[in-house]
């Protein structure tokens, strides 16, 4: 498959966020458990990490994955939970200093599965 065009990333992360914004909401929570490992008893990553609330973002990063079949849908659902991520940061009331905390954690949970998703990606 060649390379996808930033528009085309651009283009698919806001027809994503869509297609599941649109879905019933008992579905996505069957699909999705927030942040961390489907199906984890335990929840290993924080929801709230330094008071950014990433559970949508989480979660609708979860019913990317359970929905996508390919390498670019995979980055279309990383690229997604960033772009979510950072909107509940910039439209929330926390101070400067606790939203380039929250930026620096949003940007270590993009990383984590950007990196290492493949096997919830793939394997699932
Ligand atoms: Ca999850």
């Amino acid at each position: 498959m060649p390379p996808m065009s930033y528009q085309y990333y651009l283009d698919h992360i806001a027809d994503l966020n869509r297609i599941i914004a649109r879905m019933p909401k008992a579905a996505v929570d069957e699909i999705g458990n927030g942040c961390g490992p489907a199906g984890a008893k335990i929840d290993l990553v924080p929801d709230n990490p330094l008071g950014a609330d990433f559970t949508l973002p989480c979660t609708r990063h979860d019913v990317a994955y359970h929905l996508g079949e390919n390498a670019e849908n995979k980055t279309v659902g990383d690229l997604m939970f960033l772009v979510l991520m950072v909107i509940g940061i910039v439209y929330n009331d926390d101070s400067e200093i606790q939203k380039r905390l929250q930026l620096t954690a949003a940007m270590r949970y993009f990383k984590a599965v950007y990196f290492r998703g493949d096997d919830a990606f793939y394997n699932k």
